[in-house]
This record gives C-alpha cells, sequence and structure tokens, in this order.
C-alpha cells in the first residue's frame, strides 16, 4: 500500500468513528469548504447572529495558524475550538475527533467545521461530517467547479457567495451552476451576500431542514 493510501485509510477509519460518535449524540456535523478568504468565517457570524436563539451552534476553526477565526466566532456568541494545522493543509478526522471532545456539543448542537481554506486537499479527508459545504466568492471566477472538480463533486451544497460584489466582477451566476452540476448533478446550489443579506434565508432553510432530517432519524 502507498503511504498517501495508507493515510486515507487511516483517516476514513477515524471518520467513521467521528460519524458514529455524533449521531450517538444527535448532533450534525457540516463541513466547510473553500479556497482562503472565500467567506466563510463571514457565513458562521452571520448565521450565529441570526439563528444562535433557534438552533444551538458550536464551531471547529481550523487554520494554518492563529485563533482569529475563533475569537470571531466566541465574540458572534458562539462556542469554539481552534485547531492550527502549521504546514498542514487540511483537517483530518483526528484534529475534529480531539476537537469535539473539547466542545462536548449537547444533543441537538449543529456543529460547524470551517475546514482550511483550501479547494484540493480537504476533498479527500471525510471528517465523519454529516453534510460538506463548498462556499465559492463571486471574486474567484465561474470556472472553480470544472477546474477543481474533486471538491465540488465530494459537497452536497454549493453556496455562491458575496453576491453583493455582483456589479463589480465578470461572474456569470448561470454559468457557475452550470459547470457545478457538469461535476455533480446532485448538488444543491445557493447563492446570498453575508454582507447584505441576500439570500441568507435559503440557506437558513437548509440547515433547519439538515437538523430535522437528524431528528427524524433518531426517531425512525
Ligand atoms: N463584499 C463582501 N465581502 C465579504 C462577504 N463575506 C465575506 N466578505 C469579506 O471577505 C473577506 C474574507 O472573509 P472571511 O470570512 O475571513 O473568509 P474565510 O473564508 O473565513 O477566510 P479563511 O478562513 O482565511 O480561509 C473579509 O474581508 C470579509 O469581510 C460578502 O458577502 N460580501
Ligand atoms: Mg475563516
Amino acid at each position: 500500500m502507498t503511504l498517501e493510501a495508507a493515510i486515507l485509510e487511516k483517516n476514513d477509519r477515524l471518520a467513521a468513528e467521528n460519524r458514529a460518535w455524533l449521531a450517538g449524540r444527535e448532533v450534525l456535523a457540516v463541513n466547510l469548504v473553500s479556497s482562503p478568504g472565500a467567506g466563510k468565517t463571514a457565513l458562521l457570524e452571520r448565521t450565529i447572529r441570526d439563528l444562535g436563539g433557534e438552533l444551538s451552534i458550536a464551531v471547529i476553526e481550523g487554520d494554518q495558524s492563529t485563533t482569529r477565526d475563533a475569537e470571531r466566532i466566541r465574540n458572534a456568541g458562539a462556542r469554539s475550538v481552534q485547531i492550527n494545522t502549521g504546514a498542514g493543509c487540511h483537517l483530518e478526522a483526528d484534529m475534529v475527533r480531539a476537537a469535539l471532545r473539547e466542545l462536548r456539543p449537547e444533543p441537538g448542537t449543529l456543529v460547524m467545521i470551517e475546514n482550511v481554506g483550501n479547494l484540493v486537499c480537504p476533498a479527500m479527508f471525510d471528517l465523519g461530517e454529516g453534510a460538506r459545504v463548498a462556499i465559492l466568492s463571486v471574486a474567484e471566477g465561474e470556472d472553480k467547479p470544472i477546474k477543481y472538480p474533486h471538491m465540488f463533486r465530494s459537497c452536497d451544497l454549493m453556496i455562491v457567495t458575496k453576491t453583493d460584489l455582483l456589479p463589480h466582477v465578470d461572474f456569470d451566476l448561470d454559468t457557475c451552476l452550470a459547470h457545478a452540476r457538469s461535476v455533480n448533478p446532485d448538488i444543491a446550489t445557493l447563492a446570498l451576500s453575508s454582507r447584505s443579506g441576500e439570500g441568507l434565508e435559503g440557506w437558513y432553510d437548509w440547515l433547519r431542514a439538515q437538523c430535522a432530517n437528524l431528528s427524524a432519524a433518531a426517531f425512525a
């Protein structure tokens, strides 16, 4: 077995353990992936401020360095644990396992995992999450889904964000959505702005539906 295959096999085993641990506690984990600066933390801050009274939200933050994002999350009103990966370019299941044990989420908690900004490596590493969401800002260009197909193929939802900037950039939303569906026909899509608030209700409804599915599964 190659070293890469061995690393991925070990990660998959730990991810399966995370998934069972989360299911046993009726906790939904959502893995947020994007390139650096696409707006993951901004969307989480806004979501916590808007939905914090309705859903119990906690956050695991992944960055190579600093605790800046975990502090932003705490200032927005949610609990957070920061993982620093050093030279690493993605989160792995064992890091999330340790962070979950530190976070100790109550049943019914929505745990948002903000991955390291990178559209390549996080695609290969299952964390045990219930859903994976790609965030793509309009400033990055509409061709990203076909240039980084592994990532978009691995996601349940693609969010096109920073739509308030559309008048200032050459970004065709329909072309981007078509590219995403060409690599993943099952991917759901949303477009929103964390700054203006446009489109956020669709994201909140998607989160509510994911939480409802988890409770329905627990009572099945
Ligand atoms: N105009 C506009 N700016 C945004 C929006 N969302 C985020 N930003 C800005 O984009 C920059 C990066 O946002 P972050 O939320 O830090 O991005 P991130 O994906 O968490 O970045 P990393 O954690 O470093 O990968 C910040 O200056 C934000 O204010 C938006 O909807 N509209
Ligand atoms: Mg961030």
